[in-house]
């Protein structure tokens, strides 16, 4: 049950009517008996007033729970029901102490299909309890501020569950009657009951002890079931990475003497920092060289630095209330950012991890915050806390956390952390302490004179666009670039007040050398990148000193999350494109003479067989393969196209059908007119010699997969044979998982005859490799669109006997491939594919509301279609939404949608 208005409709929750809770859990003993029909949960808590809240009964939050005993000091208690909460009235006043609160529950685990609070997975418990999944093991107080010691005690049958696990210490264990055994856990940090957990079940873990700089030993776990011992070596060294880093970089030591990591195949998202005891999705633990790709290990490096660093940015120092989540998600993305970055060999391969982070952040963040469900960074109101695990939290609230590093500086930001951590070490806190701390430690910053203004980036929701035009001046030797900023109006905030936003600029002279710069009114003068901060709607920067108009290069490294508009001459881009030091905008220069070509080809109604790139294009990206100077990784970043997704999202009216046919027959271009080069590149990278993940070998492979993916988009023009046989004998003889899934991709993503015995061949090597098979449904529910095919294949696909909907990965690999990754393929003029959505958004919801709400936003921009798009979008939506009984994840998405 859910709360409901007088209409019957969810209540939202809203961040102004944030108060203290009325009590606080100082100890927590839990004692689990573990069985997946019935299990048994006795909670013994020792609670007080909070002395600074008004008197109030004692609600503690339940949900689908079978309550059996509420003892207070172990007297029997009057209590009632108000819902899902436990209402229990006439407790000791504040000046009475504390007292014991007893409760004893019994729950399901075995048929919790939402898979929040305790699960089974192929015989195995797990819990999820972030945000509100507590609540689904025992009646709590279940709100991040309310933070307690933990104490757990887990009994089960030892031959089934061999492995007991919760947070903190093992300090106990032993044998029980009837061939069970238990085992007792204290964990000595306090903490809110989102970051609890357990596991119990038969695994095996890869062990490594560690001595930390600071010199306190630790041991280190990552737990699997009994095959995929082989497959952890690369988590735990990511592991071991990140310990060494946060050290390193932020003074942040683990504090743990155990710290673990166990994967199920069953989980809603990637991972789960529960303190001590991080849960993850196995997508994001197990790799070997045969089964996983170079992004595989690369997603492996940051999911597992993210939920490390978790251990300060959210365990140590958590949030008060879930609007303030991005206060850790924000931060700790930021920091797992910066750790890949830095774990890198050279400036070139940080920036491909830059521009791999960037175009996340536009590709999905951007759409998201110019639909129905914007939202600030800090969230005014929710329905469903769940729906705001989004991009804007994590990737748009890292990017202001790194807007605040540009505006202090790096040793200011560490700085910053610094006294973060001081002033709320052990505390709940809000996206507002943060700032300050930040601003705090340095009180001479840009960031410290702005910072009510800098702090609109939490509040005011919708990407800021930056109208940039440039005037030189020839007679007094200057150049005035005028930039005007605004801001879209977004659901419940039609307007907008303007952004600090932190401008890296350079400017280049027309043979690509770097000018120095001198800003009007300054002595000093800089060579290479500036930043200026801007703080007004409108603003003027005259550069002096200069002897002819230089090119900008406006947004450096994307130092902030906007829009830049600016009217570059193609000239002026492919200027850029070959010289920019900056290698940021160097790949941006491509990028936007790639959506030029695609808006006018769109624009001026091009046929598949229209030449859209003009000669100037191939010239250029021609001498890219060719440059020497550049590293393979960055070639294939420049080469790739920009995707429809974000093609589509500079379109006013959006016809999905034309985008892809205008981006297919750009890549159909490329093919061709650079055969002779995608010979070359493909001779020359891919033997990569013996495996290893590292960027410098990744990139050569990526650039070798993308050859052969063109070479064989060419033969399909021309009908030769020969690239697509050796593209097949590729796929064969392949050492590692990534060149021979690039191979496949090839076959399969050019519709050659020779991709359906590669698929069998590949079904039949990995049918047991459950990530694998993850790899194969995903490619053909996402493959290239060719006269409708492809919703036929998902249904047959759905149909196949690895296809399971309760299992969330499986599901994400064939349904949201289609609908969230393959628009060509998803948005047909007849209809179907949106009545498919509907139809399996209504399905799933009945099983798992969170893997639902989230397929729910694959036409988040149904209101951009062109029509008859447009129309039936819509009404695939209201289908759903008329839906009875629809969950409050589901319900709140849709009516956004629909708003
Ligand atoms: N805090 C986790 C993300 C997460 C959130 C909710 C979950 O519930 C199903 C699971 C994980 C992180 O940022 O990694
Ligand atoms: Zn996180």
């Amino acid at each position: 049950m859910m709360l409901r208005d007088g209409q019957g409709q969810p209540i939202a929750i809203r961040r102004e009517d944030y108060a203290a809770p009325g009590y606080w859990i100082d100890t927590v003993d839990l004692t689990f008996d573990l069985d997946p029909a019935k299990t048994r949960v006795l909670n013994r808590m020792r609670l007080r007033r909070n002395p600074d809240a008004p008197i109030q009964p004692l609600r503690l939050d339940g949900d689908e729970l079978n309550l059996a005993r509420v003892l207070v000091n172990g007297q029997g208690a009057s209590f009632r029901m108000e819902g899902d909460q436990l209402v229990i009235d006439g407790l000791p006043y504040a000046e009475e102490g504390d007292f014991e609160l007893e409760i004893f529950t019994t729950c399901c685990p075995i048929k919790n299909t939402k898979l929040m609070g305790l699960f089974v997975s192929e015989d195995t418990f797990f819990t999820q309890c972030e945000a509100e999944g507590f609540r689904r093991i025992t009646y709590f107080l279940d709100r991040p501020d309310v933070m307690s010691t933990y104490t757990v005690t887990l009994r089960a049958a030892k031959a089934a569950y061999p492995v007991l696990l919760s947070n903190g210490n093992l300090v106990e264990q032993g044998d029980l009657p009837e061939g069970r055994h238990f085992a007792k856990w204290v964990d000595p940090f306090r903490k809110p009951s989102y970051l609890f957990a357990l596991v119990a079940g038969k695994l095996v873990a890869r062990e490594q002890r560690i001595t930390a700089r600071n010199g306190k030993e630790h041991l280190l776990q990552v737990y699997v079931r009994a095959g995929d011992l082989d497959k952890t070596e690369h988590a735990m060294n990511s592991l071991i990475n990140s310990v060494l880093w946060d050290e390193a970089r932020f003074g942040l030591p683990l504090d743990l003497d155990r710290f673990m990591i166990v994967a199920t195949s069953d989980f809603n998202m990637g991972a789960m920092e529960n303190k001590g005891l991080n849960i993850f999705n196995t997508k994001y633990v197990l790799a070997n060289q045969a089964t996983a790709t170079d992004a595989d290990y690369s997603n492996i490096e940051s999911v597992v630095g993210h939920e490390y660093f978790h251990n300060w940015s959210g365990d140590r120092v958590t949030c008060r209330d879930w609007f303030q989540l991005s206060l850790k998600e924000g931060l700790t993305v930021f920091r797992d950012q910066e750790f890949s970055q830095d774990l890198c060999a050279d400036a070139s391969a940080r920036a491909v991890k830059r521009i791999e982070d960037v175009r996340v952040l536009r590709t999905a963040q951007f759409p998201e915050d110019a639909g129905p469900m914007a939202h600030p960074v800090r969230p005014d109101s929710y329905i469903e806390i769940s729906n705001f695990y989004t991009v804007t939290i994590y990737e748009k609230g890292a990017e202001v956390v790194r807007m605040m590093q540009t505006l202090v500086g790096r040793k200011g930001f560490e700085a910053g952390i610094t006294l973060y951590f001081e002033r709320h070490d052990g505390h709940a806190v809000t996206c507002d302490d943060f700032a300050q701390a930040i601003a705090d430690a340095n009180p001479e910053s840009e960031l410290a004179r702005l910072l009510p203004q800098f702090k609109r980036w939490y509040s005011q929701a919708g990407t800021p666009r930056l109208a940039a035009h440039g005037v030189y001046d020839a007679q007094n030797r200057s150049y005035t670039l005028s930039v005007v900023q605004s801001c879209p109006p977004t659901p419940g905030q039609p307007t907008k007040e303007p952004f600090v936003i932190p401008l890296n600029i350079g400017l280049l002279d027309a043979n690509g050398r770097e000018l120095p710069i001198q800003l009007e009114g300054e002595s000093e003068v800089t060579r290479g990148t500036r930043t200026v901060v801007l703080s007004r709607a409108g603003e003027q920067l005259t550069f002096v000193g200069l002897d002819a108009e230089p090119v900008p290069s406006i947004l450096r490294g994307f130092s902030a999350p906007v829009i830049l508009d600016f009217d570059y001459t193609d000239a002026q881009l492919l200027t850029l494109l070959a010289n920019d030091p900056d290698p940021f905008n160097r790949w941006e220069a491509g990028q936007r003479l790639g959506l030029r070509a695609a808006l006018q080809g769109i624009a001026a109604l091009a046929t598949d067989t229209t030449p859209v790139l003009n000669d100037a294009y191939i010239d250029a990206m021609r001498s890219v393969l060719r440059n020497p100077q550049l590293d393979a990784a960055f070639k294939e970043l420049v080469l790739t196209l920009p995707s429809e997704t974000y093609i589509a999202e500079q379109l006013d009216v959006v016809d999905p059908q034309r985008v892809h046919l205008v981006r297919e027959a750009m890549r159909a271009q490329l093919a061709t007119a650079l055969f002779a080069d995608w010979e070359k590149v493909y001779e020359e990278n891919h033997d990569t010699g013996a495996y290893t993940p590292d960027p410098t070998s990744s990139g050569r492979r990526a650039l070798a997969g993308m050859a052969l993916n063109f070479l064989c988009l060419a033969a399909r023009a021309s009908g030769d044979t020969v690239w697509p046989g050796k593209t097949l004998q590729r796929f064969k003889d392949a050492g590692n998982m990534t060149d021979r899934f690039n191979a496949l991709n090839a076959l399969v993503s050019s519709g050659h005859t020779l991709a359906a015995q590669a698929l069998a061949r590949f079904h039949a090597i990995f049918k047991d490799e459950a990530l694998v098979i993850d790899k194969w449904f995903s490619l053909q529910a996402g493959a290239s669109d060719r006269g409708g095919d492809i919703l036929p294949l998902v249904k047959q696909l759905m149909k196949h006997p690895d296809f399971s909907l309760k299992n969330p990965n499986r599901a994400r690999s064939v349904i949201f491939s289609y609908c969230s990754a393959n628009p060509g393929a998803f948005h047909r003029p007849d209809a179907a594919g949106y009545v498919f959505w509907s139809d399996r958004v209504i399905e799933l919801d009945a099983i798992n509301p969170q893997v639902a709400a989230r397929l729910a936003r694959s036409l988040d921009r149904w209101s951009k279609l062109a029509e008859p798009y447009r129309s039936a979008a819509r009404e695939a939506i209201a289908r759903v939404a008329a839906k009875p009984d629809l969950s409050k994840d589901t319900h709140e998405v849709v009516t956004r949608a629909l708003a």
